[in-house]
């Protein structure tokens, strides 16, 4: 039986006994995916300090307790409505937004939605087996405070299929457990998703670039006509934001230890040889999480995009400080490529919508790199890490096909194919780092070699706090 109590919401669920009866329904499929796909090896014995939103409001929605992880109170929370909100964009600027779905739009939200929910559970799968190679109970409890919110994102996304598209949507719903990340016969929507998530250093690149992604495009589904998923997606940017906080701290962390290395090893020594993990290293792995993460913003020039700004379902991201709404005459100056060439072209605004809110994520990218750079500055090192060309490693969009370097320099197919180890993980750097991530650390206050501890713990707590308690 499905209760406030198990399942903390703000949203009448007792009252809605339709609602209740369809997610009593999947809760349990839910529950044996989390534990069939979920973090491997730590769903009996482990309990975790975890964060459990059971409210909105500033109290509640931090609340920390130790759980086991299958018995997380995965809740359903709306941000407080807005009253008289109307819709802020599009060909229907000004008009009340919506509190239910336009039987004209319900196909193209029902695959927002989908594309949105498909995500939260293929990071989870991605990261399932990152726990058995912790650099410290820090870490893992950061691991798993992620997954368990990446499952809430999708318990948000659900209880819209459910709330909002019938049928379709319980089987919806359905599927967004019956795919799996990488499987050849069902594989999850987007590619990012697909990806494997091996090591730790491909974890805090995922959770900095990838999960940002997760915040544009959160932040433009804030401003959609459709009231219950903006509120939904607003309350989803706030779990959103500890997310980034790992993946930018965890490579700063890793940086700044590699700093530390190449200090004692008189600057030309080898860090690896050390333990750490060498500039070169950590810039290819930029290189592919950034540019995977570009891709998921969708094609350059989009007609599913204008569409979706004229019809007001997903808009810019802070739709607010853009002075015009409706965006009808403008254009925008977009480099692609006409036959086989790259030039520039003039296109209607609304067209760039998916490029516009790149603009906003590579802008949100580039302040992590600035913090990164100036740990590497302040130990008086010269070398720089930085975003590739948005060209580099395209697999969607205009420069999909064609091959570029970093610097966004068109390269010859054969090119690519002798130097792309220069700038990608090749499988030698994976399997560098997997021998200096070979075993976890689970001593209360320990790290690995190649990362230094964050500069404080969790919610007050000391870092040498066990964060992750095993109950044997
Ligand atoms: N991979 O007109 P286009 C997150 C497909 S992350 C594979 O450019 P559109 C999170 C596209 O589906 C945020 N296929 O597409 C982070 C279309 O296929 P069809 C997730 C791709 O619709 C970390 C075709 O190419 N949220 O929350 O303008 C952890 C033509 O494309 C890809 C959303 O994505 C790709 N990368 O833009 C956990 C928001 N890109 O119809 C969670 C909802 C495009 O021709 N989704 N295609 O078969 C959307 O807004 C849009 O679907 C997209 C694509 C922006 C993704």
């Amino acid at each position: 039986m499905i209760s406030s109590d198990k399942i903390p919401n703000n949203v009448d669920l007792h009252l809605n006994k339709r609602l209740q009866r369809a997610l009593e329904h999947w809760q349990p499929a839910y529950i044996q995916w989390w534990r069939d796909m979920g973090p491997q090896g730590f769903q009996h014995y482990h309990q975790v300090y975890v964060r459990t939103a059971i409210s909105v409001d500033a109290a509640g929605w931090a609340h920390f307790e130790y759980v086991r992880l299958p018995e997380y109170r995965w809740g359903i929370f709306l941000a407080d409505p807005i009253i008289n909100r109307t819709i802020g964009f599009g060909d229907f600027y000004g008009q009340p937004v919506w509190q239910e779905v336009p039987g004209e739009f319900r196909n193209q939200l029902r695959r927002l939605i989908v594309t949105q929910g498909d995500t939260e559970p293929a990071s989870v799968e991605q990261q399932r087996w990152l726990g058995h190679r912790c650099p410290s109970l820090y870490d893992l409890r950061n691991l798993f405070q992620v997954n368990v919110e990446e499952g809430r994102h999708l318990w948000a996304m659900v209880y819209l299929l459910h709330s909002y598209f019938g049928r379709d949507g319980r089987d919806e719903a359905e599927d967004l457990l019956a795919r799996q990340s990488g499987n050849r016969d069902k594989p999850r929507i987007l590619d990012a998703f697909n990806e494997p998530i091996d090591t730790w250093l491909d974890f805090f690149m995922f959770t900095m670039f990838t999960d940002r992604d997760g915040k544009s495009q959160l932040l433009s589904l804030t401003e959609s006509s459709l009231d219950p998923l903006a509120r939904t997606t607003k309350f989803m940017l706030t779990e959103e934001a500890h997310h980034m906080f790992v993946g930018d701290t965890g490579v700063g962390r890793i940086v700044e230890r590699t700093c530390q290395l190449m200090k004692e090893a008189g600057f030309s020594e080898d860090v690896r040889q050390l333990g750490g993990i060498d500039l070169p290293t950590i810039q290819k792995h930029i290189n592919l999480w950034f540019s995977l993460s570009l891709d998921l913003h969708g094609n350059e020039i989009s007609t599913n995009a204008a569409s979706y700004f004229a019809n007001g379902l997903k808009g810019r991201a802070e739709e607010g400080k853009w002075s015009e709404h409706r965006v009808v005459e403008t254009t925008y100056k977009l480099e692609t490529m006409a036959e086989g060439e790259l030039s520039t072209v003039e296109i209607p605004m609304r067209n760039a919508m998916n490029e516009v809110l790149r603009d906003w994520y590579v802008d949100d990218c580039l302040s992590g790199v600035t913090r990164w750079n100036k740990t590497i500055e302040r130990y008086g090192i010269s070398d720089r890490l930085r975003l590739p060309d948005r060209k580099f490693n395209r697999g969607i969009g205009q420069f999909a096909g064609s091959r570029f370097d970093p610097d966004g320099r068109r390269l010859s197919e054969e090119e690519w194919t002798r130097r792309r180890h220069e700038w990608l993980p090749t499988p030698a750097d994976k399997e560098f780092l997997l021998s200096i991530m070979n075993a976890s650390i689970y001593e209360p206050g320990k790290f690995a070699n190649y990362i230094v501890p964050p500069a404080r713990g969790i919610k007050g707590k000391p870092i040498d706090f066990e964060y992750v308690r095993t109950e044997l």
